[in-house]
């Protein structure tokens, strides 16, 4: 294979990161779910946070003032000889319980016999010190059944990306802001991705199973709350959770749930999401309220008046009866409405009108004279809003809504006409990479260049014929306004000292901008550097990476990227905006934005001897020939083979060789005629792997061998140019 080459290099030593054969590289720390996902101000919570590649958790990154967190416990999943000394612990307990007696060992209980093969207690294993099962010995009924319910519920499904467990004691001042914060474990492996944990001001209840009386009771193990406060809870598959509380006639009540927020994709499930459902009984069962979505936000609010005094009921489920660990909830059970809405209403120093009705037709279009902002709603049913403006012929216009975006329940759909009615341009949907929370994309665009002077109009619908007082829009009609936004993912970089990562950039274009951007770490980036940090004129990613010429570092370093580009002759600068690349329902992706973009530098406590690019400039590399690339390493001694290999390269580059130089390599990269075209510019990232021994776990040997990989090489920046 063309792009793989073998090479026993000099330098091996200096490219094997990890002694063993686990590499860093193999798999990422990721938090799947924090329980409870949050607190009330002054008081520590116990959280558990679930999720892979945990080991070695040790330290709790909160962002913000005012909260701390410590690492107490970490377990890995059971395995299945603890997992049978478990079962038979649990058992056993329960017959205490009963008073059924232990029987004794030798017994020939023909039911024993046939429920647990005869040599049992040889095969007991001692458990680990998991803070679950601890005291089994001492456990009520409940408790035992809590703990079977975590292990041995078949409807439980073992998932690997939640298995492993951490456990950590958050510290909420009483000062701490309230609101959303990230909070990060570091692990032996690095930092893992955020996940959102919540302050807030309210006296916090979780729930205790069992809490789903069946039949309906409500005087029996529903968790008994007041009001206000928040209830935390997980819903596992099939679980329903009740919450009693008493209140009276006239009372208002509100509910309102995170669940989605508090996870927002799941990778592995249809729809991607816990979807919650609330419901309201009284004290005889009889059902008084229950939400759902609430429009097209998938976390219900419940909101009513209680008709007499007494004894109701919450309750919470997800909407398809599924659950697992991270079916994560936070209710906040309140008398008030205020509900938050964080969309920002676009930015325009564009002048602002508000429509006037009647604009239905054409003949009835309001005037507007772009660039303007419009305040409109689709009030009624059939209502369509037309706004007439005069172009002249090649003038560049664009007409874009801000509903969904804002919360509008509003699906918008466009049309752009000439005087006679003739459609130049429509759009229902036009999908915003911005928000990456949105999973219907309803709001429209449209552009086109007038084809002649004369009179123009733009009429907004809605796509599905809703209307109401809350679909409101805000309607830019101007000439293309070319700009960009940026993302930089993932938001915790975990790169060892001397080496490289992989960092995915985005450019999210707007109104047809094409341009070139150019990224850097902004001001003291303490001996980080970003390679191939260019976004070629055209394209919308790029993957670079980021260099750690210097030492290890205990705490992860705050870093800020920002975008240059040339748009209109003028320098325009943007902030690129952390983000969690996610995946929904195994297919979508979405990126999620984050507060912080946090480098965990690994490996050694002195600085290393760095890998680097001999030159800064792109690599030519000419059509049908090839290109010679220097790379500067340490040397050391042979440790073993590594191979390079090009991750994912553009079609027709390939590496055709690499061979040993004095303090380095060179590669050769190639680019056949059919396949890469002239002007072709973007990033080749090259990765070493190094073989080791399979597994033994047999006398004879092994010839498995495995490759794990080792790193990569700082991101080479090419363009191809033609012969
Ligand atoms: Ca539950
Ligand atoms: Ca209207
Ligand atoms: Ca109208
Ligand atoms: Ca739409």
């Amino acid at each position: 294979m063309n792009s793989m080459k073998k090479c026993a290099l000099l330098l091996v030593a200096s490219l094997v990161f990890v002694a063993s054969g686990q590499s860093p590289l193999a798999r990422n720390p990721r938090v799947g779910y924090v329980y409870p996902a949050g607190g009330q101000q002054g008081s520590v919570v116990q959280v558990t946070a679930g999720g892979q590649a945990l080991a070695g958790a040790a330290t709790v990154y909160l962002s913000g003032e005012g909260v701390r967190g410590t690492v107490t416990y970490y377990a890995k999943p059971l395995n299945n000889q603890q997992l049978q000394t478990l079962g038979r612990k649990l058992k056993d307990r329960r017959d205490e319980l009963a008073g059924r007696a232990k029987p004794a060992a030798g017994t020939s209980d023909s039911q024993r016999v046939a429920a647990e093969p005869p040599n049992v207690d040889k095969d007991l294993v001692p458990l680990p010190n998991h803070p679950w099962i601890q005291n089994i010995e001492t456990m009520t009924m409940d408790e035992l059944e809590r703990v079977a319910r975590r292990f041995f519920d078949k409807k439980n499904q073992l998932n690997a990306q939640i298995a492993e467990i951490v456990l950590v004691d958050v510290t909420i001042d009483p000062a701490a802001v309230p609101g959303v914060r990230e909070l990060r474990l570091k692990t032996a492996a690095g930092l893992t991705n955020p996940i959102p944990f919540h302050v807030g001001t309210l006296p916090e209840t979780s729930e205790v199973e069992p809490n789903d009386p069946r039949p309906f009771a409500a005087d029996h193990s529903a968790t008994e709350i007041g009001s206000p406060t928040v209830v935390n809870g997980q819903i596992m598959p099939g679980d329903l959770d009740r919450f009693m509380f008493q209140a009276s006639a006239g009372q208002s009540i509100v509910a309102r749930a995170r669940a989605r927020e508090l996870v927002p994709y799941l990778a592995d499930a249809v729809p991607g999401w816990f979807q919650a459902v609330l419901t309201l009984y009284d004290g005889n069962g009889r059902r008084v309220a229950s939400a759902d979505d609430q429009f097209f936000s998938p976390d219900p609010v419940l909101a009513c008046t209680i008709p007499k005094d007494g004894t109701y009921v919450l309750e919470t489920r997800d909407a398809l009866f599924r659950g697992r660990e991270d079916f994560v909830y936070r209710i906040a059970l309140d008398n008030t409405e205020s509900g938050s809405h964080n969309s920002t209403r676009p930015t325009s120093s564009s002048p602002e009108t508000n429509e006037i009705e009647p604009n239905n037709t054409g003949q009835s279009a309001q005037a507007i004279a772009p660039p303007c902002m419009i305040e409109g709603t689709i009030d009624r049913e059939a209502d369509a809003d037309v706004y007439r403006f005069e172009g002249k012929s090649g003038m560049a216009i664009v007409a874009e809504v801000y509903a969904r975006r804002l919360d509008s329940p509003l699906d918008s759909l466009l049309r752009l006409t000439d005087s006679t009615g003739n459609v130049l341009a429509w759009n229902d949907d036009h999908p915003d990479a911005e928000r990456g929370l949105i999973t219907h994309h309803a709001d429209s665009y449209v552009t086109a260049q007038l084809p002649a002077d004369g009179a123009y109009c733009v009429e907004i619908s809605d796509a599905q014929h809703n209307a109401g007082p809350d679909f409101r829009y805000t309607l830019r009609i101007s000439p293309p306004q070319p700009d960009f936004a940026l993302r930089i993912a993932p938001s915790s970089i975990n790169v060892q000292a001397g080496r490289s990562a992989v960092v995915h950039a985005y450019a999210l274009r707007k109104d047809g901008f094409t341009g070139e951007i150019r990224l850097a770490i902004k001001g003291d980036p303490a001996g980080l550097t970003l390679d191939g940090a260019t976004i070629p004129a055209g394209a919308d990613h790029v993957r670079m990476t980021l260099t750690a010429a210097r030492a290890s570092s205990e705490e992860p370093i705050s870093i800020e990227v920002e975008g240059r580009a040339e748009i209109a002759r003028r320098e325009v600068c943007r902030r690129a905006t952390p983000a969690e690349d996610m995946m929904q329902a195994f297919s979508y992706r979405h990126l999620v934005t984050a507060e912080n973009l946090l480098v965990s530098i690994l490996g050694p406590k002195k600085p290393t001897g760095r890998i680097a690019l001999a030159s800064d400039e792109p690599v030519r590399i000419p059509l049908g020939g090839a290109a010679q690339i220097y790379v500067k390493a340490p040397i050391g001694p042979i440790l073993s083979e590594i191979e390079l290999r090009l991750s994912d390269p553009p079609k027709g580059i390939a590496l055709t060789d690499v061979v040993v130089v004095p303090d380095g390599m060179v590669l050769e990269v190639a680019a056949s005629p059919d396949a890469a075209a002239p002007g072709l510019s973007d990033n080749l990232i090259v990765e070493a792997y190094r073989e080791v021994d399979g597994p033994q776990r047999t006398e004879k040997p092994s010839a498995a061998k495995r490759q794990v990989p080792v790193g990569v090489l700082p991101a080479i920046p090419f363009e191809v140019a033609a012969r």
